[in-house]
């Protein structure tokens, strides 16, 4: 096995991992020997994670912990440096959505995805790096979104808190390449999970726009995301800083399949 993508001593943290893409990034971590840590702000959630990972044979330590709220975030992420370990990796999963029509929503609303998906990921990111530096260097990955590229009615909100998280990728990746920290964004495309559930049921018409525009002609899962996360989490990564991989199965790429 090449020691290259060997996560091996490694403790990652991965928030919102209770389900989904965040739960798949943190099993394929395990799988190449990190130590996992996620939170959720549910307590309820994070047992139930705690619970998922115990019968996929992980132990991990799961906290409960709202990544707006920096008080909350330090005292996690000291708790975890005390309990686990110094936080070798960073995955900022965790992300809420609003789909509302721009003229529909409130300036409220448009401020608690901005919140969540943006200024969380800066909070923990924040939280997270002064151990990095303290050990020598870390890795910060991102999880954008199409929307970092693209838009589309209803997610204004969600499209600048992703395109914003793209460029904030970019400039910790400037600010903290000296301490030897690799901050990079993965930007998944479609994926098939609780979030886009309204998006896949029987019938609707977003499932088929989806498909025609996505040349693999499917849904993500997030098991197509779990190789780039482990890329971008270990050595083999060491020379690749504010660049965001985008596992879309090439949407980024198509102009659209022509009508019939
Ligand atoms: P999701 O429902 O978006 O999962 C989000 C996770 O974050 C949940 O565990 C959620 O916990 C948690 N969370 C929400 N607000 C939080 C907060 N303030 N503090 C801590 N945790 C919080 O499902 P997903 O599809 O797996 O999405 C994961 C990430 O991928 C998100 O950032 C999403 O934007 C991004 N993404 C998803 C897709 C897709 O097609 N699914 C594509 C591109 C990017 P609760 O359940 O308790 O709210
Ligand atoms: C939507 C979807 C998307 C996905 C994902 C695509 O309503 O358009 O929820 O935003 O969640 O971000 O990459």
């Amino acid at each position: 096995m090449s020691k290259r993508f060997s996560l091996e001593g490694k403790t990652a943290f991965v928030t919102g991992a209770s389900y989904g893409i965040g739960m798949a990034i943190a099993k394929a971590f395990h799988s190449e020997g990190a130590t996992i840590v996620f939170n959720d702000i549910n307590p309820d959630l994070v047992q139930k994670g705690i619970a998922s990972y115990r019968a996929a044979g992980i132990t991990a330590r799961g906290y409960v912990c709202d990544v707006t709220d920096e008080r909350e975030v330090e005292e996690t992420v000291a708790k975890i440096a005390a309990e686990v370990g110094i936080i070798d990796i960073l995955v900022n999963n965790a992300g809420i959505i609003k789909r509302i029509p721009a003229l529909d929503m409130t300036a409220v609303e448009f401020r608690q995805v901005i919140d969540v998906d943006l200024t969380g990921a800066f909070i923990v990111s924040k939280a997270v790096a002064p151990g990095m530096i303290e050990k020598g260097g870390g890795k910060i990955i991102n999880i954008c979104s199409m929307m970092s590229e693209l838009g589309r009615e209803t997610v204004s909100a969600y499209a600048a808190a992703k395109g914003g998280l793209k460029m904030l990728t970019k400039n910790l990746a400037c600010e903290w390449a000296e301490h030897n920290i690799q901050v990079n964004g993965i930007g998944p495309g479609y994926i098939a999970t609780p979030q886009t559930a309204p998006l896949r049921e029987a019938g609707h018409p977003f499932n088929d726009f989806i498909i025609a525009k996505t040349p693999a002609a499917r849904w993500g899962t997030t098991a197509d995301l779990e190789g780039p996360a482990i890329f971008l989490a270990s050595s083999a990564s060491d020379f690749v800083n504010g660049h965001v991989l985008y596992v879309d199965g090439g949407i980024l790429a198509y102009i659209g399949k022509q009508p019939k």
